[in-house]
């Protein structure tokens, strides 16, 4: 009896201190970092078509003003596939959003096209394929832009990807957002727009740690 006791308890703090350390990853909107919760909030880029052949872009974050990436060091994600912003710094306020109708030939889509990313010397800087979020569970989050030329083809829902890095600085990167075939070429006769999506990572303040240190500390006494 005693023994089965004693199973059990262990089994219950085993539950218990995996399921309080494991948590979802914070919606793409509640990613700001700065500690000031009224700079939370989506940020879209707008996409538009102009005499039905040029991409017209319309950024709500204009002037243009940098995003803080928040930390997720020492944190436990789940799902698994979000592991990618475990030790990182991240951040998923940039969403992509069709405005007003755009109408295409058959087969064609919107395309963004990576043109260009300013990151601190010797970083690593990442994007992972998010969505909308409600719909977390169904994002791939596989990478997406790993270098400049790559492109990814949008179905036209609101799109909200995370980009990550890996260490305090200035970070940016560019795109061209186009129409393109079903492969990825452009289509003749449209003229493409381009967006820049700025962010910054502040580092991260020792506190969270030394706390759970000093908590570990005190249970050790106790015992
Ligand atoms: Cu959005």
């Amino acid at each position: 009896m005693k023994v089965q006791l004693f199973a059990l308890s262990f089994a219950t703090i085993i539950g218990l201190t995996t399921s309080v350390f494991a948590v979802a990853p914070p919606m793409p909107s509640t990613t700001n970092g700065d500690g000031n919760m009224a700079h939370n909030g989506m940020k879209h880029a707008g996409v538009s078509l102009h005499d039905g052949t040029l991409v017209h872009m319309h950024m709500s974050n204009d002037p243009p003003t940098p995003v803080t990436m928040m930390s997720g060091f020492g944190m436990d994600y789940t799902p698994a596939k979000f592991d990618v912003l475990e030790n990182q710094y991240f951040n998923a306020q940039y969403g992509w959003v069709v405005e007003g109708i755009v109408s295409l030939p058959a087969g064609s889509s919107i395309w963004m096209k990576r043109t260009a990313a300013m990151q601190p010397a010797g970083s690593v800087f990442h994007v992972y394929e998010g969505g909308m979020g409600a719909e977390m569970a169904m994002w791939t989050m596989n990478e997406i832009y790993p270098a400049d030329g790559a492109i990814w083809q949008w179905d036209g829902m609101m799109q909200h990807d995370y980009y990550t890095a890996d260490r305090p600085g200035e970070y940016s990167m560019s795109f061209e957002v186009y129409i393109g075939d079903s492969t990825g070429s452009p289509l003749a006769g449209y003229t493409p727009g381009t967006a820049t999506f700025l962010f910054t990572a502040v580092p991260e303040p020792a506190s969270a740690g030394l706390m759970l240190c000093g908590l570990l500390g005190l249970g050790w006494r106790r015992r």
